[in-house]
């Protein structure tokens, strides 16, 4: 990438501070060593993977990748659409390099990702992109009703081949469905919260107790 082009970074966004990452990785870890060993899960794996196992090790067949973060907006070094306006933003500008407190909500596990659900406050939002939604519309058409911030999420993991923006993706047409009036098939009570099936393959642990994280709004040139 040329010198001059480097001026926008990769992305903005919520990057966790150390203890807490660890902290979020242990209760995914913990997570996912329990779903698959549930008779739920292993009544669903056909929906979750097209290899004729009879077990599969979640913890194998997801792999992380980099720092926790909730990514705001996805610059490209400048080339996405709207990057400039975005850092532009007087917010954006205003809040750079502040702390602030992300409420995880739920973990969720599909085939493809497994990631959090950052539930953003408003102060949060005013860092967040108008079109963060829309953009996923050819992907996942319900998107366009969903309400602003609905796509916020930290990736933990994705499966073998897999981008780590499919994670927002997958999260997205969770939620989509929930506003479909489609409940999940309520699954289990576990110590973390109520644990739901969506079908193909997608789980969804609402927490009882939503993770308090602490992040610092900054961007990553990477
Ligand atoms: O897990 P994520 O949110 O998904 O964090 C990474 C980060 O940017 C660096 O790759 C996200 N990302 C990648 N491409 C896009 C995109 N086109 N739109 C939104 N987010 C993206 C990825």
């Amino acid at each position: 990438v040329p010198l001059e082009e480097m001026s926008l970074p990769l992305f903005f966004g919520w990057f966790l501070l150390p203890g807490i990452q660890d902290k979020v990785r242990c209760t995914s870890m913990d997570f996912l060593k329990t779903l698959d060993t549930l008779e739920a899960f292993k009544k669903h794996l056909p929906d979750f993977t097209v290899e004729a196992e009879k077990e599969v090790d979640l913890e194998q067949y997801f792999q992380a990748n980099g720092a926790l973060h909730c990514t705001t907006k996805f610059c490209d070094y400048g080339k996405a659409e709207g990057a400039k306006e975005y850092a532009d933003k007087p917010a954006v500008k205003e809040l750079y390099g502040s702390a602030f407190e992300l409420s995880l909500s739920a973990l969720f596990v599909t085939p493809r990702t497994v990631g959090a659900r950052v539930s953003l406050s408003e102060d949060q939002l005013t860092l967040w992109p108008a079109d963060a939604e829309k953009e996923a519309v050819p992907l996942v058409p319900a998107a366009a009703t969903l309400p602003a911030g609905s796509r916020a999420h930290i990736t933990l993991g994705c499966a073998e081949g897999v981008e780590p923006q499919q994670t927002g993706f997958d999260l997205l047409e969770i939620l989509a469905l929930q506003q479909e009036g489609q409940e999940g098939e309520l699954v289990e009570e576990m110590e973390l919260g109520s644990l739901a099936y969506y079908g193909k393959g997608r789980w969804l642990l609402s927490l009882r107790e939503p993770v308090s994280a602490q992040a610092c709004f900054s961007s990553l040139y990477g």
